[in-house]
């Protein structure tokens, strides 16, 4: 139910059910942890990628397939791990909303640090429409990035967001051509794993933090990051290639 491949640094992480928009299902959460893991603790890997099989990014929990009727386990056992382990990942994560995003298929898109969208592609808060709340840090994620009036706006009327309207309430970094989509991520992907990824980690666990944290709190993470940033070979690197008036070649250690 999950494709994976990686190449030029870079985790392709598949959702594939395209018959049912890539629903998750219990065994789909299974082999998404998994897949996290790996492009996780994988050296060579850089950058992850999400995205759908066929039409659809993801249209949430797969409604036909609910054996287990405690949604809090469901939750606890499925969602909850998945969202941990990729917000714990300190490499960028893309969203490659190839098409709808719809209920806990859009929350994961939203716990990606960074979404790319093709002008096909729409985002659903789908929740409410069956009666349920948003979930899969959906309550944490969606009024950091859009505020907290778009987002209770959003979250209870469960209207269809464009691609076009996600870029204006700051939800997507960038909407493509659908012909030219896979390539416009493939190139935003290959950039970013050929960039200080020391430093994307830390810039990610660190903003992450940034909204719990008050500013003395915050200035003392800052002062923490730097020192390892300060660190790394990336670092001298990029001082190196500065003061020589060259590109850097930054190797992510
Ligand atoms: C699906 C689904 C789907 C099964 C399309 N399941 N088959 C967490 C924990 C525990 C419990 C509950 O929930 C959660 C979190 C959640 O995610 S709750 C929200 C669950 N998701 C939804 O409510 C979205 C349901 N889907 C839709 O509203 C539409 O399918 C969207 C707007 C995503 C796409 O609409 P269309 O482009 O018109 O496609 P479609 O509706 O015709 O769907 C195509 C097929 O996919 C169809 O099957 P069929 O056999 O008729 O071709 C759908 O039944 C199936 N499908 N989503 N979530």
């Amino acid at each position: 139910t999950i494709n994976y491949e990686s190449r030029a640094g870079v985790a392709w992480i598949t959702l594939n059910r395209p018959e049912k928009l890539n629903a998750f299902t219990a065994v789909m959460h299974k082999e998404m942890l998994a897949a996290l893991k790996n492009a996780g603790k994988d050296k060579d890997i850089r950058a992850i990628v999400i995205t759908g099989a066929g039409r659809a990014f993801c249209s949430g929990q797969d409604l036909g397939s609910s054996d287990n009727p405690d949604y809090g386990e469901v939750l606890r056992k499925g969602y909850n791990p998945m969202i941990q382990e990729l917000v714990s990942i300190e490499k960028p994560v893309i969203a490659a909303v190839n098409g709808v995003a719809a209920g806990a298929g859009m929350s994961l898109a939203l716990a990606c640090d960074f979404r790319i969208a093709s002008e096909k592609a729409s985002f659903i808060e789908a929740f409410i429409h069956v009666g349920l709340v948003p979930d899969s840090g959906n309550l944490y994620f969606l009024p950091r990035l859009v505020g907290h009036a778009k987002a209770m706006e959003l979250a209870v009327l469960g209207e269809k967001i464009s691609a076009a309207q996600a870029k204006e309430f700051g939800l997507v970094t960038k909407v493509a051509e659908e012909e030219a989509f896979i390539q416009e991520v493939e190139a935003f992907a290959v950039k970013l794993a050929s960039m200080p990824t020391k430093a994307i980690g830390l810039i990610k666990r660190y903003m992450n933090k940034s909204w719990e944290s008050d500013l003395s709190e915050v200035l003392e993470y800052e002062a923490l990051a730097q020192k390892t940033a300060g660190n790394t070979e990336d670092h001298k690197e990029g001082v190196s290639a500065f003061m020589e008036k060259r590109k850097p070649a930054f190797t992510g250690r």
